[in-house]
């Protein structure tokens, strides 16, 4: 009956996600599965949020924090969020509810980098880790677990809780065991050795997570499917973007600084960076690898067809036909991709030794090249730094990538000043939006200032720009970094049109 799980020590723990959401207690710091909506438990947050909210019923308070990989879905921080039972969330994530919660001061939310969040847990940044709840596939004879769509921090939630609720998906692909490699070797310092990855197939690890059996306090049976939410087909822009990526990179081949397979690419969430390797479909390169953190339908889609020899990730983060797909050719792919863990998909050593292509998305980027990827008008949390800077301040290449405006032209992305840093200056190399590419390397800032309005901004907001630089260059102070502080934030609508 209960064909996932071998090690009757763990069925004997077999148990309703109700059961098990009775055994976390208020107050409790929770480590979750879970990254780009793939692997994140189905049951047990839904029965921990319908506790909260019973528990708030008869006036009693209830909040856990909550830690996971990165973005989950609405059947996690969506439901914990509406319940008002998150106390803290940490890092990534995405949800509507959670975001709303988190900029009305409800809600208490750290944004580190991806590649950190397991390193500061254990160097003991964060505390104590109470209970580890995280969705696999199966569980072998001894105890040992198949991870499921993504791996994130699942081993060191594992590791580090002192409790754990281990939710066995038995709608996700039993075929996916043998894809994901575990690395154990992770010390802290002072006995870190080097991470024995040199391309970006290498496997150095295991295929499943270590677990301690007499941790394990609940054992729930799910058969839901991932969020897999659907991609927007690629539109005139960002097909412009891809176009402009492209060229670029067809250009550094010719100059030598790219070989004809290029190197690892990484690719961000969204619309425009699943364009961006759709686009990659028809261009010139073959053999090519990928070292990323989150796999969309884009990469999977160059799998297929060749174009893609290998890719690395954490995760994989697809629509529901993605999805189908993958399944329907699981043992194609599973030659192809291997799932590691968060801290070495997106470790910073393994980054720069491999000389990753890195591709991200941004909200809006000043004219020096300083990009903010989190905040609306300074204030407002969108989603979160992610791996980004993991991947830009290590990669060999580093763009990033938007429309030139917002909310139907009324917002530009690039702007006098960014109203919050996530990247600075000296971590972008090249800016793209649909008006066109700069490429930022070995430029002053003035220089850069000139490449950045002239390429990227879009002509409605060209002049604006280009007077207040003018204006700058007589009035500011300093001619380095010219700025006029008290007027680089009142210079376009974008105020207004953020507010709203
Ligand atoms: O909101 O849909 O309500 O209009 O921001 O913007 O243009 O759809 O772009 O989906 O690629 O997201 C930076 C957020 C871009 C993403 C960001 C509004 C815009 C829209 C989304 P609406 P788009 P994308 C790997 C790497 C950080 C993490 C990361 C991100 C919404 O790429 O989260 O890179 N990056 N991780 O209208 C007001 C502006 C705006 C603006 C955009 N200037 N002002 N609103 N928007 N620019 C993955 C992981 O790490 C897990």
């Amino acid at each position: 009956v209960h064909s996932r799980i071998h090690s009757p020590a763990l069925a004997d723990k077999l148990m309703t996600a109700e059961e098990a959401a009775e055994l976390i207690p208020s107050g409790a710091t929770i480590g979750m599965s879970g990254f780009t909506g793939a692997g994140y438990p189905k049951a047990v947050p839904q029965a921990l949020a319908k506790r909260i909210e019973a528990e708030h019923a008869r006036g009693r308070p209830f909040k856990v924090s909550v830690w996971t990989g990165a973005s989950t879905a609405p059947e996690l921080d969506g439901a914990l969020a509406k319940a008002d039972g998150i106390e803290m969330r940490l890092p990534y994530q995405s949800d509507p509810t959670c975001r709303e919660r988190i900029n009305a001061g409800q809600m208490e939310y750290i944004d580190i980098h991806l590649s950190h969040v397991a390193q500061h847990v254990w160097f003991g940044f964060l505390g104590k880790l109470d209970v580890a709840v995280v969705e696999v596939v199966g569980i072998h004879a001894d105890g040992s677990l198949i991870p499921s769509t993504s791996i994130g921090n699942n081993k060191t939630w594992l590791d580090q809780a002192d409790k754990i609720i281990i939710e066995v998906n038995t709608r996700q692909d039993a075929r996916l065991a043998g894809m994901h490699d575990v690395y154990y070797g992770t010390q802290i310092p002072p006995h870190r050795k080097p991470i024995p990855i040199l391309s970006a197939g290498d496997r150095i690890g295991e295929a499943s997570l270590r677990c301690d059996p007499s941790k394990v306090i609940a054992v729930v049976e799910t058969d839901a499917p991932d969020r897999n939410s659907a991609f927007a087909a690629p539109d005139a822009t960002s097909e412009a973007i891809a176009g402009h990526i492209i060229d670029f990179l067809g250009h550094e081949v010719k100059k030598g600084r790219l070989p004809a397979s290029l190197l690892p690419l990484q690719s961000g969430v969204g619309n425009v960076a699943n364009a961006v390797m759709a686009g990659l479909q028809t261009s010139p390169f073959e053999e090519m690898t990928a070292y990323t953190e989150v796999l969309q339908d884009g990469m999977l889609n160059l799998l297929r067809s060749g174009k893609l020899a290998f890719a690395s990730a954490t995760a994989l983060s697809l629509s529901p036909a993605g999805n189908e797909a993958f399944e329907r050719d699981l043992s194609f792919y599973r030659d192809r991709i291997v799932l590691r863990p968060q801290e070495i998909s997106n470790h910073p050593e393994v980054i720069r030794r491999l000389g990753v292509i890195a591709m991200n998305g941004l909200i809006e980027a000043d004219i020096y090249g300083n990009v903010n990827s989190t905040h609306i008008g300074g204030t407002r949390i969108m989603n979160g730094i992610g791996g980004s800077g993991d991947f830009a301040r290590n990669a060999y290449l580093s763009f990033f990538m938007t429309p030139s405006t917002a909310k139907h032209g009324t917002i530009s992305a690039i702007v006098p000043m960014v109203t919050h840093v996530d990247h600075t200056e000296h971590d972008v190399q090249v800016i793209v939006t649909e008006q066109g590419l700069a490429d930022l390397r070995g430029l002053s800032p003035k220089k850069r200032a000139g490449q950045i309005i002239a390429n990227c901004a879009h002509p409605s907001f060209r002049p604006a720009l280009s007077a207040y630089y003018d204006a700058a260059m007589h009035r500011s102070p300093g001619l380095h970094t010219p700025h006029l502080m008290s007027e680089a934030f009142d210079w376009i609508p974008n105020w207004k049109a953020a507010q709203g």
